[in-house]
């Protein structure tokens, strides 16, 4: 036990070195001592380097195996009877998944085109898969509750240290991003690794909330979502950006048969999506109308609900999207936020940073992400635009516990 322990220990403190090895702090042969972690950083010469990621076996291993993909009904309802032994089995199946997904994202990061792979932005990227990996992959076999503790403990310190990564893609696609002759290239692996990191943080706050109990909750999985209730919650906090950055915002209405609807969901992905969606019209709202005497025309969000799935429309008086950029809109890094703004933009600090809706308007995220994970989610994500008055963007999914298909995480 004693020396399971010490592992763990030794693991939290595991620094991927510039030249490739991953190194113990040795003071962590020591379980009491509380000394920093030591970073290993010489001078790495190009060849060490570029074999440090290039050559990892383990990651190719881990990268030729399949993933095991769950259904929200099956979280639910294992989660339902959450006991330490379940918690325990809940931990176990991600110490087999956790590498294996992240191989996968390593795998595309190598596969980049190499002005990309080495943009020093998303080398660092890449670094902080390699490194989740190195950690994951190594922990000791979890047996007995004590282990899924430490594991956990793991698993949050991975989560935090992650929490940027969709800032950080962003950001270094906008720089290097036109290199790429092919777009459909970026478009690719910025899908991929933005739905595949969502699954991932969900399994892992799945996992984390298991073992904490909290009404109408189980796990990630709300027993009791209340659509409505979420956009009037997104919309608070939109409003008061909004109101920071220009000084008014438009009040919001939210109406629909599914306003006051309470079904089983998963709330964290749909707040991503509503947050970029209400952003987008608030701006839009109080750009358009910028100027002129009175209040600006209000938000209007309606929530259809029906047995198979259930529909939320955004509708604001913005002006609606110009004709010559309408293609555009769903395409990363493309956006109209003015280049100097770009980086205090009030759009810039969105969300809570602790969630995985990281801020990201003024780099053209807001929507490609948005449609990623509508897509994701078995669902779809629409809009119709008139020039000159305003937009309806449309965001559609599957109910979880209806019939048909699922989508998997
Ligand atoms: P960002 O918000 O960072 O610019 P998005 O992907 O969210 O990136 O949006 C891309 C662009 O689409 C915006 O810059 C804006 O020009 C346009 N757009 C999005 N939503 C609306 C809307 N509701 N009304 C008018 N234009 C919009
Ligand atoms: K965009
Ligand atoms: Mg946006």
């Amino acid at each position: 036990r004693a020396s399971k322990l010490v592992s763990y220990r030794a693991l939290s403190r595991v620094t991927p070195s510039r030249a490739g090895q991953i190194r113990f702090n040795n003071a962590a042969s020591s379980a009491t001592t509380t000394a920093a972690c030591t970073i290993v950083s010489p001078a790495p010469s190009p060849s060490m380097a570029c074999s440090h990621y290039y050559n990892q076996a383990a990651v190719d291993a881990a990268a030729a195996k399949n993933s095991v993909l769950l259904t929200p009904a099956s979280l639910l309802y294992s989660g339902r009877a959450a006991d330490s032994h379940q918690v325990l089995r809940s931990a176990q199946y991600l110490q087999r998944e956790l590498p294996v997904r992240i191989a996968h994202r390593v795998a595309d990061f190598r596969a980049l085109p190499f002005v990309v792979g080495c943009h020093p932005t998303l080398l660092a990227v890449h670094e902080l898969y390699l490194r989740a990996f190195h950690i994951l992959s190594n922990t000791p076999t979890l047996t007995e509750p004590e282990d899924e503790i430490q594991y956990s403990g793991l698993l949050r310190q991975l989560l935090d240290e992650h929490k940027d990564v969709v800032t950080m893609l962003a950001e270094g696609f906008r720089e290097c991003g036109r290199h790429v002759r092919d777009s459909g290239l970026v478009r690719t692996f910025l899908d991929r690794t933005l739905t595949s990191r969502l699954g991932i943080r969900l399994l892992c706050e799945h996992h984390l909330a298991l073992r904490q109990e909290k009404p109408d909750f189980v796990g990630i999985v709300g027993t009791k979502f209340c659509p409505g209730d979420l956009v009037e919650s997104r919309a608070a906090l939109v409003t008061r950006m909004c109101d920071m950055k220009y000084g008014q915002s438009p009040t919001i209405r939210v109406d629909g048969n599914g306003s006051k609807a309470a079904f089983s969901y998963i709330p964290q992905p749909i707040e991503y999506v509503l947050t970029e969606l209400l952003k987008n019209a608030f701006r839009a709202t109080v750009e358009f109308h910028r100027g002129r005497p009175g209040p600006v025309p209000e938000v209007r969000v309606t929530v259809a609900n029906n047995d198979v799935d259930f529909v939320i429309r955004i509708s604001d008086q913005g002006g609606g999207v110009p004709h010559e950029i309408a293609d555009k809109i769903f395409d990363y890094n493309f956006s109209t936020a003015e280049a100097s703004e770009q980086h205090e933009s009030f759009f810039d600090r969105v969300s809570e940073s602790r969630s995985s809706s990281s801020s990201m308007h003024g780099f053209g995220f807001g929507l490609p992400a948005s449609l990623a994970y509508a897509r994701y989610l078995g669902g779809a994500l629409t809009f119709e635009t008139m020039q000159g008055v305003g937009s309806d963007f449309y965001l559609r999914l599957r109910h979880i516990d209806g019939r048909g298909d699922t989508f998997r995480i």
